[in-house]
C-alpha cells in the first residue's frame, strides 16, 4: 500500500492525481492544509501498517515530526518527501527528503512537476503528452510563471480547480489525462471559466478600494480581508500599490494569513516564519497568531483605505517634467518635480525629505510617509494657476 499526504491546493492535488494514475487503488490520498499535515503524520506513524509507503508532497512536517519520520525511516525505509518550498530545503539533507526549488535548467519547480519526474523515473507512471501538458500548467500557475508567459490556460486551470470539489476535479482530470492525447478544457468549462475570470476581476476591483497600509516591523504592508483568490488579489494589489513591500491577506474565518510580494527585496517566507508559518520568497502563509492579530488586525482596523491614483489624467501624470501633484487625507499638497539631476518633494510648498535620484523613489517616499494619491487633472490645473498668480 501507498499513502500520500499532500497540500489541498492545485499543486498538491496535482500530486494526488498523479499518484492515483500511478498506483490506482493501491494508494490512499489525503489532502491537507499546512496546519493539518502534522496531525496526519502522527496518525500515520501511530496507526498505519509499517508496510505502507508514505509520500509527502508540497508540505513539510514540523521539527518534532521531522525527527519522528527520520526514526521511522531508519527502521522501515519507506518514506519519500518531495517539495519545492525554500522553507523546506533543510529536509533535502535526509535520505528520504527531496527538495528542489529550481530544476537543472534554472526553471522554478512545483511539487507536481517534481513528483511527476520521480514517478516516471521510478517506472511507476508512463509519461504522456497530456500529462506533461497538465503538469506544466500546474507548475506555471504555482510558480506564477503563467503571468510573465501570459499563459491564461494555467490560470484557468486553477480557477476550475476552485469551481468544483476536489473529488470532482480529481475524477475529471484522471479520466481526461488517461484518455486524451492532449490536455484541454471542454466547451462548457470554457464558458464557465470566462464568467469566472470576469468575477475575479470585479472582486479584485473591490479589494483595491478596501486595502489599508501600515508599517509593520521593518516593512510597509498593505492589509486586506479576503476569503478567496488570494494569489490574484495579492498580485494585483502588489502592482497597483508598488510602494508597499508586501500584501497581507487575512482570512478571518479560516484564521489564516497569506503573504504576497511582487518585489525581490522582501522575502515573505521570512515574514510568515516570524508568525510560525512558511512558504516561498514571493508567496507564503501562516496562522493568525496573537502577535499577527495585533500587528495586522488590532493595530490597523481603524485605518482608512488607501486612495487610488487618478487614472484618466492627461496633465497630472507621473514622471512629468512639469511636476506631479499628490494630496492626502489631511489635505496636504505634495508636489514632485525634477531639479537638475534630482527629484524634489514639496509638502505644502516646503521641501521635505532628501533629494531623490528618480521619480519612482520620490513617489514611494510620498506614498509611504503621507499616504498621498495622484489627484485629478482639475485640481492640478487649479494648483498651477494659483502658483502663477502668486508669482505675479
Ligand atoms: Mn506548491
Amino acid at each position: 500500500m501507498y499513502k500520500l499526504l499532500t497540500h489541498n491546493d492545485l499543486d498538491g492535488v496535482g500530486c494526488g492525481i498523479l499518484a492515483k494514475m500511478a498506483f490506482g487503488p493501491d494508494v490512499r490520498v489525503r489532502y491537507n492544509s499546512i496546519a493539518s499535515l502534522n496531525r496526519e503524520i502522527e496518525f500515520f506513524l501511530e496507526n498505519d501498517s509499517k508496510e505502507t509507503f508514505l509520500f509527502i508532497t508540497d508540505l513539510s512536517p514540523n521539527e518534532e515530526n521531522e525527527s519522528r519520520l527520520n526514526e521511522h525511516y531508519s527502521e522501515h525505509g519507506n518514506i519519500q518527501l518531495i517539495d519545492h518550498h525554500k522553507s523546506a530545503l533543510h529536509l533535502d539533507d535526509y535520505e528520504w527528503g527531496y527538495v528542489a526549488v529550481e530544476d537543472i535548467d534554472g526553471n522554478l519547480t512545483s511539487a507536481t512537476s517534481l513528483f511527476y519526474e520521480y514517478l516516471v523515473s521510478m517506472n511507476f507512471l508512463e509519461a504522456s503528452d497530456a500529462i506533461s501538458e497538465f503538469v506544466e500548467l500546474v507548475r506555471q500557475y504555482d510558480t506564477w510563471e503563467w503571468e510573465k508567459n501570459e499563459n491564461q490556460k494555467a490560470h484557468s486551470l486553477n480557477s476550475l480547480f476552485y469551481l468544483v470539489s476536489i473529488d470532482d476535479f480529481e475524477e475529471t482530470m484522471i479520466e481526461r489525462l488517461s484518455t486524451n492525447a492532449h490536455f484541454d478544457f471542454d466547451e462548457f468549462e470554457k464558458r464557465l471559466l470566462n464568467m469566472e475570470e470576469d468575477k475575479i476581476e470585479r472582486y479584485i476591483k473591490r479589494k483595491k478600494r478596501e486595502i489599508v497600509q501600515a508599517k509593520v516591523r521593518d516593512y510597509y504592508a498593505g492589509i486586506i480581508y479576503a476569503e478567496s483568490y488570494h494569489s490574484e488579489v495579492g498580485n494585483e494589489l502588489g502592482k497597483e500599490y508598488a510602494h508597499l513591500d508586501y500584501i497581507v491577506i487575512l482570512n478571518m474565518g479560516g484564521k489564516r494569513i497569506s503573504y504576497r510580494t511582487i518585489h525581490d527585496h522582501v522575502d515573505v517566507s521570512e515574514i510568515a516564519g516570524h508568525y510560525g508559518g512558511g512558504g516561498h520568497q514571493k508567496a507564503s502563509g501562516s496562522t493568525i497568531t496573537d502577535e499577527a492579530y495585533k500587528h495586522y488586525v488590532l493595530d490597523t482596523f481603524h485605518l482608512e483605505p488607501i486612495q487610488e491614483d487618478a487614472k484618466r489624467n492627461r496633465y497630472n501624470v507621473k514622471n512629468s517634467t512639469f511636476g506631479t501633484l499628490y494630496k492626502n487625507r489631511k489635505d496636504d499638497t505634495l508636489f514632485l518635480y525634477p531639479q537638475k539631476e534630482n527629484w524634489v518633494v514639496e509638502q505644502n510648498k516646503k521641501v521635505v525629505g532628501q533629494a531623490f535620484t528618480n521619480f519612482e523613489e520620490a513617489e514611494i517616499y510620498v506614498k509611504r510617509n503621507f499616504e498621498a494619491w495622484l489627484v485629478k487633472d482639475d485640481l492640478f490645473v487649479e494648483y498651477l494657476i494659483k502658483e502663477v498668480k502668486n508669482k505675479n
